[in-house]
């Protein structure tokens, strides 16, 4: 009976893992980014002008991952402030490594501290294919005590095979590192393996001898004399002279060997200036909902435009993903055909008064960004949150082009039905954009 059933049991793995072998599990594979609370996405940073300059590359070649990176002012009480970053990026282990990185133009090879509220930050990190796959790639800055904000990912493909992989290095004192992953690692387990021969030698010593109990009734009877013989001394000292001798013969040959050694570093660094981009708009949120059943977030605020030209509303972004008006060339201009198009929904941003605001006026807009990707992007838990907030930017363009950047944050409320009691779909509105 047991057998029986233990055999049930391997038929059901072995049926399990052939239909996950026909299953199409990309998504899996990326890193769970969508199971990261959504006010850490929505809230905290908001990613944009995100670009990878490849989606495929061979082992040993370059590629750069570039973006902007906006901490909202409206940063979540549950959460640590930005008070020390590390710039890095998600992927599915070491399949990349990073040559170099960049945050405000200057080197981040350390910690960043004291980043501000409120401010754009450029990111730049360049990186090396390392291992072959397809791998989901995000640029990542990871606050302490937060942990990981991730920005939008991207499929690339890593070509090639795996033992070509190298990582060449010259030191600054010229010496010239042919694989820097294999460098010295001789020397290390031949050290590794001395230390460790000398420790297991010395136990073995002591082991060898008749241990605790034979040991114990000698004591009891009073004859410590003969725990400790004339051999032991010996040996002790013996070890006691050669540790001390090889541990300083070590340290003065390889003080010979490499006389400039600089100590891993642990300052921290801090993010120069850069110009911001303009924000001639007022933005004073005064209601924002999710419509449960019709997936869409409607969010009504008063906007003044404090510049000298008419700006246009082009885009809401949050947790990287872009609601984009497609009535306005400036706004679509600014989607890079090869950015990842499932965080840039078709229905796009439904706008009541899409017209240009001009100079002084003071207008109450009412947008939607409607699309089952608030559930696919598990979005819709901040609903469940003690605190219910929702988080974005708005992109309001000039003529020309030039963009003003406007946080946008408030209280949300969640909507199961509308006024009547039924359950609300969409607005003719949205319904138009999601048809056309
Ligand atoms: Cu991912």
């Amino acid at each position: 009976m047991c057998k029986f059933r233990k055999f049930t049991m391997i038929g059901l793995a072995v049926a399990a893992c052939a239909i996950l072998s026909v299953l199409d599990v990309r998504q899996a594979m990326a890193h769970g980014e969508r199971t990261q609370e959504p006010y850490l996405r929505t809230r905290a940073t908001q990613w944009f002008d995100v670009s990878w300059s490849k989606t495929s590359v061979a082992v040993n070649e370059e590629m750069v991952m570039e973006a902007k990176v906006y901490l909202m002012k409206d940063w979540p009480d549950a959460i640590a402030k930005p008070d020390l970053a590390f710039v890095s990026l998600v992927s599915p282990g070491p399949v990349f490594t990073r040559t170099e990185t960049y945050l405000n133009g200057k080197p981040a090879r350390q910690s960043f501290k004291d980043l501000e509220l409120g401010k754009v930050y450029d990111y730049k990190m360049i990186i090396r294919g390392r291992v072959p796959g397809r791998w989901h790639v995000h640029p990542m800055l990871s606050v302490h005590h937060v942990g990981p904000l991730v920005g939008p990912g991207e499929w690339i493909e890593v070509t090639g095979s795996a033992d070509d992989f190298v990582m060449p290095l010259e030191t600054i004192s010229g010496l010239k590192i042919e694989d820097l992953a294999s460098f010295n690692v001789a020397n290390v387990v031949g050290w590794h393996v001395v230390w460790i021969g000398i420790a297991a030698a010395w136990l073995l010593f002591w082991l060898l001898r008749p241990l605790l109990v034979p040991r114990w009734i000698v004591l009891q009877k009073g004859r410590e004399d003969l725990l400790v013989r004339q051999i032991d001394v010996v040996v002790g000292a013996a070890l006691v002279v050669g540790s001390l001798s090889l541990a300083t013969y070590s340290y003065i040959s390889a003080s010979n060997e490499y006389p400039r050694v600089v100590p891993l570093q642990v300052g921290q660094s801090t993010a120069v200036r850069i110009e911001q981009p303009p924000n001639d708009v007022f933005v004073d949120v005064k209601r924002a909902t999710y419509d449960v059943p019709g997936r869409a977030m409607r969010i009504t605020f008063d906007a003044t435009n404090n510049g000298q030209v008419p700006l246009t509303l082009g885009e809401f972004t949050t947790a990287s993903l872009r609601f984009v008006n497609r009535q306005s060339a400036n706004a679509l201009a600014r989607v890079d055909q090869a950015f990842p198009q499932e965080l840039v929904p078709e229905s796009g941003l439904a706008i009541n008064d899409p017209s240009p605001l001009q100079p002084g006026e003071t207008r109450t807009y009412e947008i939607s960004a409607v699309d089952v990707v608030w559930e696919l992007e598990r979005l819709t838990s901040f609903l469940t949150d003690v605190d219910s907030r929702f988080g974005g930017l708005l992109f309001f363009y000039e003529d020309d082009g030039k963009r003003h950047l406007t946080e946008i944050a408030g209280p949300i409320i969640p909507v199961f039905t509308n006024e009547d009691g039924v359950a609300q779909r969409q607005t003719p509105l949205e319904t138009a954009l999601i048809e056309r």
